[in-house]
């Protein structure tokens, strides 16, 4: 397909973000500094077993002490946009306002004034993973009431930082939130609820992002001018056949099962996708459950979840195909079974250090137009987007290079030939840092961190370069040192 293949010369928008990306418990250590409470990841990650080597967060990339490290090293890349995350128990130990921890607030106010300094835009995650302990203690976010407390955490960072922060994202990735948090049990909390509990907490999570941006809208939008939205994350799902119609189903289906669940209500109509209520539904009932292991939002819960993003967040790293199963009534209750589909990559995609990270450039360009067509024109940011290698230091990263030039240029032929509005491109990640259940044996990093040493130095690997050439550049023209070696051949 040679429409794939073709490289594309050309600029981004002049007013484009280049950016790159990090987030609190992978990078920041200080795990109980100056009046910190505890996350479920500080307390997952302390109790053993769960990480690979009992890897934990508790100094990870020390950018609590290092932070201006990290802003010297974009600045010399040139980027102007960094995307990090808020800690909720750095700046409320407990997880409510009744207990502010004005150390946590200092550091983030610190980390964002240098930022500005150095002319690079600030866009803050709230939530990125790391609960305050306390309120898991009270069922997370399986329990309703979280949803209160999460709004005054939002409304105290809007009243603290948003004078200087004005891309704002409530929740990165709920989907992965829920699904390895509270259904396969591989993320703090470590919950194993694949069937229903996956389905209850996104539920919550839905309205306590709604709220927010409620918030954010009533309360700040007028004095403050910024915007807000969510990050949501997700392969591209190419039909295994695209001349049979069953399998093209399947790949959209898969679609709705992933980004629908979150995107439909937030971007369409308040509500989950038809295919998603209609198959649960219907397994539901064949298992037994009184009612949809789906819940069911109010006509008045629709109306207040509606429109409630001002663009569209998207992490995305890899594609897979897919095809129908057949609708089956006699499945075990789970979201895995939910949605009928079977999925492969292809033994031809090259490979990262993560298995299930495989490099299909062509990917992300049919993602963001799918975007558009499903939920209209929206402005999209790519929030995260990247490539994984071994716990060795490889600072040559020639897979990475290629990875990054070969995607970002498909996110320009996704401007210039698609038309999709996408206003920014963020490079996951910065730094080598925690990867989660995997510890520090996957590297995303576009910068070298040997976390046997004390000191944490940091050491640019060859990306760098790379990124800092197309950031320079505003895009790809001839002539492009990096260029010839960079570009993708399979
Ligand atoms: C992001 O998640 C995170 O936001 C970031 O913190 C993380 O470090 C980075 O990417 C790299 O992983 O095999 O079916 O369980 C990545 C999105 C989606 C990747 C789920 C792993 C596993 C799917 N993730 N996926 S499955």
């Amino acid at each position: 397909d040679p429409e794939r293949d073709a490289f594309l010369y050309g600029t981004f928008p002049d007013d484009f973000a280049w950016s790159s990306a990090t987030s609190s418990y992978q990078i920041e250590g200080g795990w109980n500094a100056d009046g910190k409470g505890e996350s479920i990841w500080d307390t997952f990650t302390h109790e053993g077993g769960h990480v690979q080597n009992n890897d934990t967060g508790d100094v990870a990339c020390d950018s609590y002490n290092k932070y201006q490290d990290d802003i010297d090293t974009m600045k010399d890349m040139g980027l102007n946009a960094y995307r990090f995350s808020i800690s909720w128990p750095r700046v409320l130990p407990d997880g409510t306002i009744d207990n502010i921890n004005e150390a946590g607030i200092k550091y983030y106010s610190d980390v964002i004034d240098a930022l500005i300094l150095a002319e690079i835009t600030p866009m803050v995650t709230l939530y990125h993973w790391d609960l305050p302990q306390a309120l898991m203690d009270d069922g997370g976010w399986d329990n309703e009431t979280i949803i209160d407390p999460f709004n005054d955490y939002a409304n105290l960072c809007f009243e603290r930082f948003g004078n200087r922060v004005k891309l704002w994202i409530t929740f990165n990735e709920p989907w992965v939130v829920t699904l390895l948090g509270y259904g396969t049990g591989e993320h703090a909390p470590g919950i194993e609820e694949i069937g229903t509990t996956v389905y209850t907490t996104s539920h919550n999570i839905i309205k306590a992002h709604a709220k927010a941006w409620h918030t954010y809208d009533d309360n700040w939008r007028q004095s403050q001018a910024g915007q807000i939205g969510i990050t949501l994350n997700s392969n591209f799902v190419e039909p295994i056949d695209r001349d049979d119609a069953s399998s093209v189903e399947a790949a959209d289906r898969s679609l709705q099962f992933n980004l629908g669940w979150y995107a439909h209500p937030i971007f369409i109509n308040g509500d989950y996708p038809e295919v998603m209520k209609d198959r649960i539904g219907q397994k539901s009932m064949a298992q037994g459950f009184n009612e949809s292991r789906l819940p069911e939002f109010t006509d008045e819960e629709k109306a207040y979840i509606n429109g409630t993003s001002d663009f569209f967040g998207l992490n995305h790293y890899t594609s897979n195909y897919a095809w129908d199963l057949g609708l089956n009534l006699n499945t075990d209750p789970s979201y895995w079974a939910d949605s009928d589909v079977g999925s492969m990559q292809d033994d031809a995609w090259p490979t990262s250090a993560s298995s299930w990270l495989r490099v299909v450039p062509w990917g992300i360009r049919r993602l963001l137009a799918w975007i558009k067509k499903e939920y209209g024109d929206l402005p999209v940011y790519v929030t995260e987007n990247g490539y994984s290698d071994e716990d060795v230091r490889e600072l040559d990263d020639v897979m990475r290079q290629k990875y990054y030039t070969s995607y970002i240029n498909e996110v320009l032929k996704a401007i210039e030939v698609d038309e999709v509005d996408v206003k920014g491109y963020t490079a996951w990640s910065l730094l080598d840092n925690f990867e989660w259940a995997e510890g520090y044996t996957e590297r995303f990093g576009m910068v070298y961190i040997d976390f046997s040493d004390e000191d944490r130095i940091r050491v640019p690997k060859i990306s760098t370069e790379v990124y800092a050439e197309i950031v320079a550049n505003h895009g790809f023209i001839k002539g492009m040192t990096t260029m010839p070696t960079t570009m993708m051949t399979t």
